[in-house]
C-alpha cells in the first residue's frame, strides 16, 4: 500500500458530491462525455490514489467512504453506471452492496460493478462474482491494470446503452401509431380490453367513440397523398386535445379513430363526440397544397357496469352507429 499519499483533506462527509473533471483530461480511458464511476472506499490513502488516477484517466467521480453511503448514491435517479467497491467497508461492505445492487437492478439500467480489494484468494474471487460483481481487482495493483478493465466495463455499458436504447425504439414503435403519435390499433384496443375489466370490477361506465373521417377519399384524390398524412396528423392532435389522463385514443385504420373513456356513460360520451365532431368541423386544416375542411361521423356506445359486453361486441355496436351517422347524412354522431 502507498505510503505517501494525504487524501483527507479532501473528503470531508461521508457523501461527497459530484466532482466533475473537464472533459478531454485523460485521453486515453475517456474521449467523449466523462462516464461517472462510484468509489467505495474507507481507507483514505486509497480513496486519494483511486480519485487521483479515474480523474487524470477523464472520469468524473462520486465518492462514499463507507457502504450505506455508496447505496445512498446508486438510489439517486442519475446514478453513476459503473461502481468501484472496496469489500472491506464500514456499514456495508462491498459484498452485500453487490448483493443489493442486483437485487434492485431494474433491466433497464445495469450497473458494472468491479470490486477492488485485498482479498486475494481464489474462493473469494468466486464469492465476489456469485454475489454480482463482473470484475475483481487485487490490490495493490497497477494503475494500468485498472484503467484497462475501466475501459472493459465502460464498453460492455456502452453496448447496453445502445440495447436499451434499441429496445426502447422497438417499444415506442409496436404501442404507437408511427403517423399520428397516437396508439396503434392493438394497444387501443388493449386498453379498451383493460378498461372493460376495470369498470365491471368498479361498477362504473366505459364510453367508446369511433371516429371516421368523412369523403377522406376526395382529399387524397384531390390535394395529394402528403395533405392526407396532414389531414390525419391535425384531427388526431384534436382528438388528443380533448382527452383526460386515463382517456385512451388510438388509431384504429386508416383515418377511423377509437376513444376509450373510462367513467362516461352514454350522455357524457355523445356530448363528448358532439364536442370533438365541432372542433373538426369548426377548423381548416393547413396543408402545403392549401387550407382543407373536413368532418368526422361518429359512432358512440358504453359499456361497464351492468352492461358487460366484451370488447368485441362493444367494437360492433359502435361500428354499427357510426355506418348510422354516415347513412343518415355524415358529420354527426350517433348513438348505438
Ligand atoms: P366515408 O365518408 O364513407 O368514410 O368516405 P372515405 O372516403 O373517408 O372512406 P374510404 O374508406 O372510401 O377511404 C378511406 C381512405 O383513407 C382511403 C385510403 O387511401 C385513405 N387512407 C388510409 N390510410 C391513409 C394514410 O395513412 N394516409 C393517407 N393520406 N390516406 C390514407
Ligand atoms: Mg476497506
Ligand atoms: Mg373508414
Ligand atoms: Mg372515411
Amino acid at each position: 500500500m502507498p505510503k505517501d499519499a494525504r487524501g483527507e483533506a479532501v473528503i470531508s462527509s461521508s457523501v461527497e458530491p459530484r466532482n466533475s473533471v473537464p472533459a478531454g483530461s485523460g485521453e486515453s480511458a475517456q474521449r467523449k462525455s466523462p462516464m461517472t464511476i462510484l468509489l467505495a472506499e474507507d481507507s483514505p490513502v486509497y480513496r486519494h490514489l483511486i480519485s487521483g488516477h479515474l480523474k487524470e484517466w477523464g472520469f468524473d467521480l462520486q465518492i462514499a467512504k463507507d457502504g450505506a453511503a455508496a447505496w445512498e448514491l446508486l438510489q439517486a435517479r442519475d446514478a453513476p453506471r459503473l461502481a468501484l467497491l472496496d469489500w472491506v467497508l464500514p456499514k456495508i461492505d462491498g459484498i452485500e452492496l453487490c448483493r443489493k445492487i442486483r437485487k434492485a437492478q431494474s433491466h433497464c439500467h445495469y450497473t458494472y460493478i468491479m470490486l477492488l480489494t485485498g482479498k486475494d484468494g481464489k474462493n473469494d474471487l468466486l464469492e465476489g462474482m456469485r454475489a454480482g460483481a463482473d470484475d475483481y481487482l487485487v490490490k495493490p495493483f497497477h494503475p494500468p491494470e485498472l484503467e484497462a478493465r475501466l475501459l472493459g466495463g465502460k464498453r460492455i455499458l456502452d453496448l447496453q446503452r445502445e440495447l436499451e436504447s434499441a429496445r426502447e425504439s422497438l417499444r415506442v414503435a409496436a404501442t404507437y401509431d408511427f403517423l399520428t403519435g397516437l396508439l396503434n390499433r392493438g394497444e387501443i384496443v388493449a386498453s379498451l380490453d383493460r378498461e372493460l375489466v376495470r369498470a365491471k370490477r368498479e361498477t362504473s361506465p366505459l364510453g367508446i367513440i369511433l371516429a371516421d373521417i368523412d369523403h377522406f377519399k376526395n382529399v387524397n384524390d384531390s390535394l395529394g397523398h402528403p395533405a392526407g398524412d396532414a389531414v390525419l396528423r391535425e384531427v388526431a392532435g384534436w382528438l388528443k386535445s380533448d382527452l383526460r389522463v386515463y382517456d385512451g385514443a388510438g388509431r384504429y385504420g386508416g383515418e377511423e379513430f377509437l376513444l376509450v373513456l373510462p367513467g362516461c356513460d352514454q350522455t357524457t360520451t355523445v356530448r363528448r363526440a358532439e364536442e370533438i365532431r365541432q372542433k373538426v368541423s369548426g377548423n381548416g386544416v393547413v396543408t402545403s397544397k392549401g387550407t382543407v375542411q373536413v368532418t368526422v361521423s361518429m359512432g358512440v356506445t358504453f359499456g361497464g357496469g351492468d352492461k358487460t359486453p366484451s370488447a368485441e361486441s362493444l367494437l360492433n355496436e359502435a361500428d354499427v352507429a357510426l355506418y348510422r351517422a354516415k347513412k343518415n347524412g355524415r358529420n354527426r354522431v350517433e348513438a348505438y
